[in-house]
């Protein structure tokens, strides 16, 4: 019978979480994966007349009702073209493959032409949520058309979180890559908020010589406001954490190496290419690549001491969390706006704001008030111009106790740069054009203008 209504290909925890989700929902469900061991402990633990496994590829996609919809969920890059190919002899024209991974956006407009030669409809779907997001409902982020939305509504509705009106977490975003895109960027933010926390982590430690717990109910506090948001209740949780043997706290014991793995750099390298300033967002991800430089940093710490002078800072911490969030989610949605002009993907910034709002890791009651500043068209400026005199006494405070401040100094100077209308680049302009005679526009006349600087 080939009535199961959707096919997951790839049984590793995301995967078989997903198709757990599905079949939670009454919604038929066939399973795959290229080790059959994994199909097998899925469907014996959670296997059901919802939940169906195949050991060959063939008899899954024979197994699912046409027009077929089969979520990739294999490690990305070459595995997914792989699977693809794979899977290509069974299907038929008119087929949906869907890439529920974190696949760089130009591989899947790619994959979505090479599938259209085969007849085939290929969408790039983000997926964020992590493990329990998966089981219980995720963030999606598909690339998927208004054309084709009505064979998906129904199904991805019931999978996905609820956002704050109690709406599914998931929208169609548009043709081709713009599903990964989001989720991208989704993921740059994520990178510049996690650095944020960490240096409220830094400065109170060290500053204030508090212990991990003390520092928890900093975060509690703004679990409580309308700042609350996922990131800042799983870094309670993480500071309260007790290392079982030692009865030390956990985080205290943890090595402060951290990787990045792609999206981080990747949305960096966009904004570079695009010319858009997400400063939180490089300085977030670059702060984990000198996170590695662990002998140098040991090295030069033996040169270079440190007092820690604690300045008696009184400093409002949710305001301070409101204003580097905010500025990082600025940042992001800076560069979706014009990667969306770019690829005339004609974005919906309110609908983005809502599908974040549940089941993602980025997900914070902010996203309610940058979901109606896009509906009235306000400026972000109005949302944090009375955070300033917070965010510069604990930026002078950390000065003064040499405390690196990567990513909140990136979101302070963004905030004065962007609200200035006199930035120093007409000197840059002058020095280039000095060297390198690469002229200038002037204030006061209209025209191209070079100055012959060497006759005095
Ligand atoms: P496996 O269990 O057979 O290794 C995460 O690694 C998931 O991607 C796993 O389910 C893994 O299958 C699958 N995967 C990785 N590379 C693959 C490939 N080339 N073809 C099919 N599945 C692959």
């Amino acid at each position: 019978m080939s009535d199961n209504q959707i096919g997951i290909i790839g049984l590793a925890v995301m995967g078989a979480n997903l198709a757990r989700n599905f079949a939670s929902r009454n919604i038929k469900t066939a399973v795959y994966n290229r080790t059959f061991q994994r199909t097998e402990e899925l469907i014996n633990n959670h296997g059901n007349e919802f939940l169906n496994g195949y050991e060959k590829i063939e008899d899954f996609v024979n197994s699912l009702a046409k027009p077929r919809k089969i979520i990739l969920m294999v490690k990305a890059g070459a595995a997914i073209d792989q699977v693809i190919e794979e899977l290509k002899p069974f299907l038929s024209e008119g087929d949906y493959v869907i890439d529920g991974g974190n696949s760089f956006y130009e591989d899947t407009e790619k994959r979505v032409k090479k599938c259209k030669e085969y007849g085939l409809n290929f969408i790039g779907m983000g997926i964020s949520g992590g493990e329990e997001g998966a089981l219980k409902g995720p963030s999606l982020m598909p690339g998927i058309t208004k054309e084709d939305w009505p064979k998906f509504e129904n199904i991805l509705d019931q999978i996905a979180a609820k956002d704050f009106q109690g709406q599914a977490c998931v929208t169609p975003l548009g043709y081709g890559g713009v599903g990964h895109y989001v989720k991208m960027v989704h993921n740059g933010i994520e990178y510049a908020i996690m650095q944020m926390i960490a240096e409220i982590y830094d400065y109170h430690r060290k500053v204030k010589g508090l212990d991990a717990g003390q520092i928890a109910e900093i975060f509690e506090k703004i679990n409580q406001s309308e700042n609350q948001s996922f990131l800042s209740e799983i870094t309670v949780q993480v500071l309260r954490r007790k290392d079982i043997e030692s009865g030390k706290f956990l985080v205290d014991l943890i090595l402060d190496r951290a990787s990045q793995k792609g999206t981080g750099g990747w949305t960096s390298i966009e904004a570079i290419k695009n010319g858009i300033p997400t400063t939180t967002i490089m300085e977030a991800t670059m702060s984990r690549s000198l996170s590695f430089l662990k002998n140098e940093r040991n090295n030069f710490s033996k040169i270079i001491g440190r007092t820690f002078n604690d300045d008696e800072a009184s400093v409002d911490w949710n305001q301070i969390y409101r204003f580097g969030s905010s500025i990082a989610f600025i940042q992001g949605f800076e560069l979706l706006k014009e990667a969306s002009k770019e690829h005339n993907w004609d974005l919906d910034f309110v609908e983005v704001c809502r599908i974040w709002q549940g089941g993602c890791i980025i997900r914070t009651k902010m996203l309610i008030e940058l979901q109606e500043m896009f509906k009235k068209g306000q400026k972000w400026v109005e949302l944090i111009q009375n955070n300033l005199e917070e965010v510069k006494k604990f930026i002078l405070s950390s000065t003064q106790n040499e405390i690196a401040l990567p990513a909140f100094s990136a979101a302070y100077n963004y905030f004065l740069s962007m609200t200035d209308k006199d930035h120093p680049a007409n000197l840059i302009q002058g020095l280039r054009d000095y060297f390198g005679a690469h002229t200038f526009e002037r204030i006061d006349k209209e025209g191209i203008f070079h100055e012959n600087w060497l006759n005095e």
